[in-house]
């Protein structure tokens, strides 16, 4: 049985974590599954792409079965976790992390990875890491921060406490929280709606608020010059004036 499950309804893709027994917990061959995932979402007739988990897991991070003492940490961690969180980051599209499920650990940051969050009323949160003498890795010390702010960031990563749905919500963690029996039907309609926008555009502002995060203001300014000189180009902003003008809702091509 595959480790990962690739799925297409339109213009969106699903790519599901796929070992339930051990709440998607990392193997080799699940990074391995999901970078040829995420590879294959480089396609432009995707638009939109939701990451998500079978069973009653999203993901617990590391499967600490398959992870023996004494090797190469590092080594590991640029080959997989690295790979997959760059991966997510360059992908010129939304990608959601639908979390439907218990998200620890490495799982936990592959989900801060990704550029939106919805969660499951079934799910919660657990740093995991500090657990067993861990620091947050896989950007877990970079996205977290962004998202809750260093004071809040280091309080929870220190702390193991579990989070519900709920209070993630209240955190800023996840951006909407649905009832499990419908969560996996609101997640497809998110992204289709996604994958219906000017997925140009889209990709151009996903790009741009991660170089702000490093970017001086005077850089900023010219990165927006850009990227917008870049946008006024595509048929989408042509469609969307033309939309404007003739007082109809606009069909965006994602070109
Ligand atoms: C698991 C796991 C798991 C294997 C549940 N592995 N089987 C990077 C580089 C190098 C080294 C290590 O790590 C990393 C990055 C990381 O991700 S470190 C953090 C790793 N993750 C954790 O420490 C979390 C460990 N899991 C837990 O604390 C709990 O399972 C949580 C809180 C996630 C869920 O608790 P429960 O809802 O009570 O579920 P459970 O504990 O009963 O788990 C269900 C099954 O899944 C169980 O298997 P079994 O055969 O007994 O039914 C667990 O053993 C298995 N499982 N997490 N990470």
């Amino acid at each position: 049985m595959a480790e990962v499950e690739v799925g297409r309804d339109g213009a969106v893709q699903t790519i599901t974590l796929n070992r339930p027994g051990k709440l998607n917990a990392f193997t080799r061959t699940l990074h391995e599954e999901l970078h040829a995932a995420l590879e294959e979402a480089r396609d432009p007739a995707v638009r939109a792409v939701v990451l998500t988990g079978a069973g009653r897991g999203f993901s617990a991070g590391q499967d600490l079965t398959a992870f023996g003492e004494g090797g190469d940490v590092a080594a590991m961690l640029r080959a997989t976790y690295h790979v997959n969180v760059m991966a997510i980051r360059s992908l010129e599209k939304p990608v959601i992390a639908a979390v439907n499920g218990v998200c620890a650990g490495a799982g936990l940051s592959l989900a801060c990875a990704c550029d939106i969050r919805l969660a499951s009323d079934a799910a919660f949160f657990v740093p995991g890491f500090v657990g067993i003498g861990l620091i947050p890795d896989s950007g877990g010390t970079y996205f977290i921060q962004r998202l809750l702010g260093t004071p809040r960031a280091f309080e929870w990563m220190t702390s193991n406490r579990r989070l519900t749905a709920a209070e993630a919500h209240a955190w800023g963690l996840v951006s909407e929280v649905v009832e499990a029996e419908t969560f996996s039907a609101r997640a497809a309609e998110h992204a289709a709606e996604l994958a219906a926008a000017p997925t140009r555009a889209i990709a151009l502002t996903k790009r741009l608020y991660d170089e702000a995060a490093t970017a001086t203001l005077e850089e900023q300014l010219e990165h927006e010059a850009e990227a917008q000189a870049e946008a006024a180009q595509t048929d989408d902003f042509r469609e969307g004036v033309a939309a404007f003008g003739e007082k109809r809702e606009a069909r965006f091509s994602g070109s």
